[in-house]
């Protein structure tokens, strides 16, 4: 049986779900199988970007990974403990990219966060509006395209606007991000990996 890896990479969207279990079975952890899939996506953006794959194909990857989680999500979310804190997490407007943000999601569940998602296409204010209407204290904001990356800012300036920015805490992620941006967009942490991302908002949740 291939790895999931190479089912993602080669679009066996059938064949998915098996290979998934089959994993499983084998003794590898939810974990170790996302971040096995996780590198099947950088090599179809890899594909896309040396235009060997193209849009059609990028869709096709984003549903298959999508079989994926199917089976991966309820068993990441099944370690529930209680509330650490409250998040509000979406993808930027401009952006309809949603697997990464839907995986942190995950793991922020797993880890005992009441998360709210607002899915995808997010203005600036609808983080601010509701980060007032649950008293959240933690913004995850996904950015995954070059041009979205800037809008990232608005987030922070939307929040400073409803006079909640001292309390609130925020963090970016998606593959076009990096540590280094987070202070020229006037955020706490910007990361380009769940793992890092969660150790972060969970300090944040102790301190
Ligand atoms: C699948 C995919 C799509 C699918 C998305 C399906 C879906 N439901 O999400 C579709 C087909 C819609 C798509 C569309 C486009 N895409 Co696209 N896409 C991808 C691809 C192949 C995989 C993305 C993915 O899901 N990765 C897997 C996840 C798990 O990784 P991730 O998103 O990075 O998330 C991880 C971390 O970044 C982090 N993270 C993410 N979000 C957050 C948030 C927080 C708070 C935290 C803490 C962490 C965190 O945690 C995650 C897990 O570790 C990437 C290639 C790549 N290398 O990323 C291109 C890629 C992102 N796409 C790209 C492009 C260009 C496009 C299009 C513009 C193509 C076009 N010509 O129209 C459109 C844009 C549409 C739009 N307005 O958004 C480029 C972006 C280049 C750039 N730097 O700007 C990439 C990099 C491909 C490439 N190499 O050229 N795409």
């Amino acid at each position: 049986m291939n790895s999931c890896r190479d089912v993602l990479v080669n679009l066996e969207i059938g064949r998915m779900q098996d290979s998934v279990r089959a994993a499983l079975i084998s003794g590898l952890s939810p974990m170790e199988i996302l971040q096995d899939l996780e590198a099947g996506m950088q090599e179809v953006g890899a594909r896309f970007q040396r235009g060997e794959y193209f849009f059609s194909e990028l869709i096709m990857a984003g549903e298959t990974m999508k079989e994926a989680l199917k089976i991966l999500k309820p068993l990441l979310e099944s370690s529930q403990t209680k509330a650490k804190g409250k998040i509000v997490i979406g993808t930027i407007q401009g952006d309809l990219h949603d697997i990464g943000k839907d995986i942190v999601s995950t793991m922020l569940v797993s880890a005992g966060f009441e998360v709210h998602d607002l899915g995808i296409d997010v203005p600036p204010e609808s983080f601010s509006a509701k980060v007032k209407e649950t008293g959240a204290n933690i913004v995850g904001v996904s950015a995954l395209l070059s041009v979205t990356v800037p809008t990232v800012s608005k987030v922070a300036e939307a929040i400073k606007l409803g006079g909640m920015r001292d309390r609130v805490k925020i963090i970016a992620g998606g593959a076009a991000m990096r540590p280094e941006y987070a202070a020229n967009l006037g955020i706490d942490a910007a990361v380009n990996d769940a793992i890092e991302g969660v150790k972060i908002i969970k300090e944040w949740a102790t301190s």
